[in-house]
């Protein structure tokens, strides 16, 4: 059965894209960590990121980076977190989080 990632990269399911390769989909996160938080996926239907072949996650890697670079002038933010979980959608995700430093509390 396909993944909910699959069907997005179909138009089964809508996202907001972020960025389209041949080979590659980065599209918005539904629960955002920070605004602007990117999911970048492999096309191709892979369960987890160290089950990839060596090309394409070099390759995902590259296109993450391109896809964080675009994300810093975009979005209002520090630096831009990279992280893989996996521990909901079994389909190979990088996130991509805008991240700023925290400011002090007042009271
Ligand atoms: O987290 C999986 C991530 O995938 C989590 O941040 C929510 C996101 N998600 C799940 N369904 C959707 C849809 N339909 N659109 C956009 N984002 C989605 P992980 O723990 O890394 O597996």
């Amino acid at each position: 059965m396909a993944t909910i990632f699959t069907k997005i990269i179909n138009g089964e399911i809508p996202s907001y894209k972020v960025a389209e390769t041949e080979d590659f989909f980065a599209f918005l996160d539904i629960n955002p960590n920070a605004k602007g938080h990117t999911l970048c996926i492999p096309k191709k239907e892979v369960n987890k990121i160290f089950d990839l072949d060596e090309e394409t996650y070099i390759e995902l890697m590259k296109f993450s980076r391109k896809v964080a670079l675009a994300i810093r002038k975009s979005v209002e933010c520090k630096r831009v977190g990279m992280s893989v979980i996996g521990l909901e959608v079994p389909h190979v995700h990088v996130h991509l989080i805008p991240l700023n430093e925290m400011k002090e509390a007042t009271f």
